[in-house]
């Protein structure tokens, strides 16, 4: 059986969240409030096509894409860049490659016992989020 990341995901850690919005440019005002944040990210996946809408009181942010089809993605709301995104599987981890104008950026998904891992790549920053079932 593939892995399956469909649910309804909240978070309970962000280490080094301000790093990677610092490397994103977000202004300082911002990030005040972004890092105060407490998402929620509704996941709906049928094979490999995917639905990832993370909700929070401040902003939301809809991605939708299939594995191994490149799209373009416009990061509206968040450091509003348009880049090329690509995700592939790597064994049961679900790989975003983020190419464009920032170096390095992208995020990896996988699933650790009953959690949501979520690692957040931009330049040499990284962030690491954990989710629990709603
Ligand atoms: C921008 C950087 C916070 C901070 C300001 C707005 C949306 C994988 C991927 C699918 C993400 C999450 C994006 C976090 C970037 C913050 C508003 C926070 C809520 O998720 O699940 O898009 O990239």
């Amino acid at each position: 059986m593939p892995v399956d990341f469909s649910g309804t995901w909240n978070l309970v850690s962000n280490d080094n969240f301000e790093g990677y919005m610092v490397a994103l440019g977000i202004d300082f005002a911002t990030r005040k409030i972004a890092k105060v944040l407490k998402p929620q990210k509704v996941i709906k996946q049928d094979g490999d096509s995917f639905h990832i809408h993370t909700t929070s009181t401040f902003r939301d942010y809809l991605l939708e894409f299939k594995v191994g089809q490149e799209f373009e993605e416009d990061n509206k709301g968040l450091d509003n860049r348009k880049c090329k995104s690509l995700v592939t599987w790597e064994n049961d981890k679900l790989v975003c490659v983020q190419t464009g104008e920032k170096k390095n950026r992208g995020w990896t998904h996988w699933l650790e016992g009953d959690d949501l891992h979520l690692e957040l790549r931009c330049e040499n920053q990284v962030c690491r989020q954990v989710f629990k079932r709603a």
